[in-house]
Formats: structure tokens, sequence, C-alpha cells
């Protein structure tokens, strides 16, 4: 079993503003949480961002075949792309889509998420544990412990 989390536009700026919603923790923090969250759940865990619609795209028909899950953070792309929840839907690899915050209490714009019917879960507003909390669901639901 292989996991890949996928994080969009800007997640690499991490720590730099908005401290208050994103938390003051940088990418290379929430690399080193991710790597140790896929230690503990014993499940290898791969990292990709880009700032690139395409490039993500890319990166999710790539997986077809080397990975058994998908954690995936849009980011800006959430609101606003019809390619990559198609791109999740066409490799049919069980993705769960996670936030740092929580999208169904900030502006209106960031309410609706096209992705959210191309994943099986989920998490919003947990910040850094929503990606543990995604790759244990993950990791269940592909032991056939979840539907
Ligand atoms: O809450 C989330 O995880 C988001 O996906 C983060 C995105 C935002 O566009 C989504 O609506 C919700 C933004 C990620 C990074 O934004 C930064 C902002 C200031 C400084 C550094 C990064």
């Amino acid at each position: 079993m292989k996991i890949l989390v996928i994080n969009g536009p800007n997640i690499n700026l991490l720590g730099l503003r908005e401290p208050e919603i994103y938390g003051r923790q940088d990418y290379k923090a929430l690399l080193e949480y991710i790597a140790l969250a896929g230690v503990e759940a014993n499940v290898p865990v791969e990292c990709f961002q880009s700032n690139h619609e395409g490039d993500i795209v890319d990166k999710i028909q790539e997986a077809l075949g080397k990975f058994d899950g998908i954690v995936i953070n849009p980011a800006a792309y959430t609101h606003t792309s019809v390619a990559i929840p198609d791109a999740l839907k066409a490799v049919a690899i069980p993705a769960v889509e996670v936030h740092l915050s929580d999208i169904s209490k900030r502006e209106e714009f960031r309410r609706h998420s096209f992705v959210k019917d191309a994943c099986i879960n989920t998490y919003a507003g947990f910040g850094f544990e929503g990606y543990k909390k995604a790759i244990l669901y993950l990791k269940e639901y592909l032991e056939g412990k979840r539907s």
C-alpha cells in the first residue's frame, strides 16, 4: 500500500502570513509531519506540491498503478478546478480531500469544493492533523475496514 499526498498552490509558502488561519508552521514542517504520520501508520507516503493545475493533473494520472490512495489539498483549485476532480475520477484511485482551515466557515467563494465529489472523505479545519486523519482513513478504507 502506497499513498500520494498532493498539495496545491501556495501551500509551499505556509507560515509566511495568515498564521491565524493556517498556523505558524512552514511547508517543511508539514512535510516532516506527513512523513511521521506515514511511519506511524506504517504506510509509505510520497509528497508532491505544485502551483500549476496541469502538473497536479499529470501527477494524478501518473499515480495510476503506482499509488493505492491519494490525499489531496488542492488549495485554491478546490474552488475553481474541474480538471482535478475529473482526473481523480478518471484514475479511480480512492482520494481524501484535506484543508488546513474550515472552508465551510470562510468567505463564500471558499465554501464550495469541486473536488469533494471525487473524494471518499474530507477533513477541513484540523490543521496539519487533517493529513494524518486522511492517511489513517485511507489505510482503513484500503484494508477493507471502511466502506
Ligand atoms: O485551508 C486550506 O488548506 C486551503 O486549501 C488553503 C488554500 C486556500 O486557497 C483554500 O481556500 C483553503 C491556500 C493555501 C496557502 O495560502 C497561504 C496564504 C498565506 C501565506 C501562505 C500561504
